[in-house]
């Protein structure tokens, strides 16, 4: 492929309800989408920072500048044969992966429909449902978060993964746990802890949750391989992975038992099938986080979702729980036992509403020879 533009657009989307976490409140979203055309064919990718840099290092900003002062000018012109070859050409722009994964996801979903196959075809993936779970937010009250977790349960969704941080962790999934004894459960501190405080942490031993994701500092694998042998509960790393090199070492340290794949944290296809690999080589059980995408970011997740090593439900759920219009076509859906259909259709399979994402465009930059 010839790569002939790129575009670069932000999009400002509102989700339905605000999303808690430790680390900040969001519910006005900054979307970067990025459009690629190579050969006449335009393929999409999602860059998923944050606003603000709280999650990892990476914001909606961060990866605007990036993209257009380093890897749009590069990549223009370029001949690809395959998008696989896109990580070496910017090994010199160190980290910024999200910024990264939105174009080079891009490219995939460009290669698959030249080739004629669907993403997840060319992604490697087998798969023909995945099953999907839901991350809630902190809430006020226990009551309130049981409310939250009975309907996403009468959903059909088969994972219920809980938001927590200090002051807001043991008595809401004691409550949740007590009025849904034999549910898959699972917590996400999102780095909220440190590991003097691994004797707090063991009492969730008691919940029998399915994992603990992240809980102490984002950059910090040494700490955790302190603290699994500690407690029961098995550690899931999501902040500290951005490559197969940290998942061999966090596996090798004994810093987890379960990894979380973001197709964004990890700079997109290639190196998420890397680490995927390097998972189920070692026998590592994967899953898809989310980023609270669009339908472009979420068809992404979907696609890799498909790759045999992800046999947990991930945090990939329906287009609706998100926002009241999505930009894609068919929207995500999932069905009353908790799974989403894979689509053969060529590509992502979701069309882009491209009336609706020129509405939302609030800054555009074309990139042209
Ligand atoms: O840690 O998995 C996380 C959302 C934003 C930032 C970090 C995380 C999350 C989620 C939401 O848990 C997952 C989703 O529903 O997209
Ligand atoms: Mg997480």
């Amino acid at each position: 492929m010839k790569i002939e533009k790129v575009t670069l657009r932000e999009l400002d989307l509102k989700l339905k309800y605000p999303f808690e976490t430790s680390f900040g409140v969001c519910q006005n979203r900054r979307i970067l989408l990025v459009e690629v055309v190579a050969d006449g064919v335009s393929g999409w990718g999602e860059v998923t920072t944050d606003e603000e840099p709280f999650y990892n290092m990476e914001t909606a900003d961060t990866a605007w500048l990036i993209i257009s002062n380093y890897i749009a000018p590069q990549l223009l012109g370029a001949k690809i044969e395959h998008a696989t070859e896109f990580p070496s050409m910017f090994m010199r722009v160190r980290g910024h992966e999200m910024a990264k994964g939105g174009v080079e996801n891009a490219l995939w979903d460009i290669e698959a429909q030249q080739k004629g196959i669907p993403l997840w075809k060319l992604v490697g993936g087998s798969l023909s449902e995945i099953p999907s779970g839901v991350s809630l937010g902190i809430r006020e009250n226990p009551e309130s978060l049981i409310k939250k977790v009975e309907e996403e349960l009468n959903s059909g969704y088969q994972r219920i993964k809980l938001k927590i941080k200090p002051g807001k962790d043991l008595q809401y999934v004691a409550a949740v746990r007590k009025e849904f004894p034999s549910i898959l459960l699972s917590v996400d501190a999102n780095s909220a802890y440190d590991l003097s405080d691994a004797e707090h942490l063991k009492k969730l031993d008691e919940f029998q949750l399915l994992m603990m994701e992240q809980p102490l500092q984002w950059d910090d694998i040494y700490s955790h391989a302190k603290l699994q042998p500690q407690i029961q509960t098995s550690i899931c790393l999501d902040e500290c992975i951005h490559n197969s090199r940290h998942a061999t070492e966090a596996i090798e340290l004994g810093a987890c038992r379960i990894i979380n794949i973001k197709l964004g944290r990890v700079g997109g296809f290639t190196e998420a099938k890397n680490v995927h690999d390097t998972c189920r080589s070692r026998s590592i059980p994967v899953w898809c986080g989310g980023m609270l995408e669009t339908g472009i970011g979420r068809s992404h997740n979907i696609a890799m979702s498909t790759l045999p090593g992800f046999s947990l439900p991930g945090d990939v759920s329906a287009s609706k729980r998100y926002w009241e219009e999505d930009i894609i076509d068919p929207e995500v859906k999932v069905s009353a036992h908790g799974t989403i259909t894979i689509s053969n259709a060529v590509g992502r399979g979701y069309e882009v509403k491209r009336d609706m994402v020129d509405r939302l465009t609030k800054r555009k930059r074309e990139f042209v020879r």
